[in-house]
């Protein structure tokens, strides 16, 4: 399987962020990436090609003008106030504020952002804009007629909405995939996201399209970040009523109920019919990841991997999360090999 991946995403090293209560070490981080790659390698699942560039007319499909110049430039008026350390926002218009734009950088930064979790460093935007073309690269490579690819993107971006940042994520890369399918002609396309959290952004991105499936499992917000989406009653809305489906799971949630999950989700995908996949592979489902509550093994990402190659359709996987540094390489690349059926 062809990979795409950049270097650029070294640029964006967060220091800290707002988490469970306390500022603590960034959890996504860089090395993340780097081990991915690395298995990538080992495990020679094929050739790693740079991303190509294809401007910003693609994330402006899926993201608000305002917000990508908000992104694009907050780190430049940052340091107009003689800071250079990492810029976090601390306040939001939440019920009973107004949804007016104020002039000032933090009001700004607390109007596009929905938590504390994506610090701005000087060369996050770079970081972002990098791993959007790297999705994007990886989604042509598929319309020229490659069955699968994969996305090394980072930092993710299933959290982002069309102009919200959070949850470690500031560009939406499977979105603008996706987007970017049906821009080149593909009718119906199927988003299936597999990281532990509800990817709110993707889903609040095309809720009420039916262009665009969109169905994740993922931790119960009641109990679990992102804890403001992702209940099972979200059907999506308007035309795109019966085109979103959530599967929210307990903490404790192993293979079993977790793989039961994945078969709904794939049954809606079959009914659907999409011309594409593109799969948000986080890979914090796992037993041992520092932040989440799921409890699945390295095997059983292969496992993962040949359900989703059972669709039967071209599959662009696009990077998510996944905390536990030293086994990501491992579950990711084994989703991908699962796939390809060429597992040990
Ligand atoms: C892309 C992605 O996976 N983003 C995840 C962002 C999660 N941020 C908040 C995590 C809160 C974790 N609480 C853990 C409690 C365990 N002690
Ligand atoms: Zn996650």
């Amino acid at each position: 399987m062809l990979t795409i991946y950049s270097d650029d995403h070294h640029l964006h090293h967060g220091r800290c962020e707002l988490m469970d209560g306390q500022l603590m070490p960034c959890f996504e981080m860089p090395s993340r990436a780097d081990h991915v790659l690395q298995r990538v390698k080992d495990r020679q699942l094929g050739v790693v090609h740079a991303p190509e560039d294809f401007g910003m007319a693609p994330l402006q499909r899926i993201h608000d003008k305002d917000y990508l110049a908000f992104f694009q430039g907050a780190w430049e008026r940052w340091t107009t106030f003689g800071q250079d350390g990492d810029l976090l926002p601390y306040t939001w218009p939440a019920r009973t504020l107004r949804q007016v734009i104020p002039r000032s950088l933090h009001g700004q930064l607390g109007y596009y952002s929905f938590d504390g979790g994506a610090p701005i460093t000087a060369g996050t935007w770079q970081a972002a804009y990098s791993a959007a073309q790297v999705a994007l690269t990886a989604q042509q490579a598929i319309t020229q007629g490659e069955r699968a690819a994969f996305a090394l993107c980072r930092p993710p971006g299933h959290h982002a909405a069309s102009d919200l940042m959070g949850g470690y994520c500031y560009l939406n890369n499977a979105a603008i995939a996706a987007q970017a399918f049906l821009d080149q002609g593909h009718k119906r396309v199927a988003i299936l996201d597999v990281d532990y959290h509800h990817g709110n952004g993707t889903q609040s991105i095309f809720y009420q399209r039916s262009d665009v499936l969109f169905a994740s499992i993922h931790g119960d917000p009641a109990a679990e970040f992102p804890f403001f989406l992702g209940y099972a009653d979200e059907l999506g809305e308007g035309a795109g009523e019966g085109f979103n489906f959530n599967y929210p799971l307990p903490a404790g949630s192993g293979w079993e109920s977790w793989s039961a999950a994945l078969e709904q989700a794939c049954g809606q995908i079959e009914g659907y019919d999409a011309d594409v996949i593109v799969v948000s592979l986080g890979v914090d489902t796992f037993k041992d990841d520092p932040i989440s509550q799921f409890k699945l093994d390295s095997p059983d990402y292969l496992a993962m991997g040949a359900r989703i190659a059972r669709l039967g359709k071209p599959t662009l996987f696009v990077m998510e999360g996944g905390y536990a540094v030293a086994e990501i390489g491992i579950n990711a690349v084994n989703v991908l090999e699962g796939f390809e059926g060429d597992a040990p």
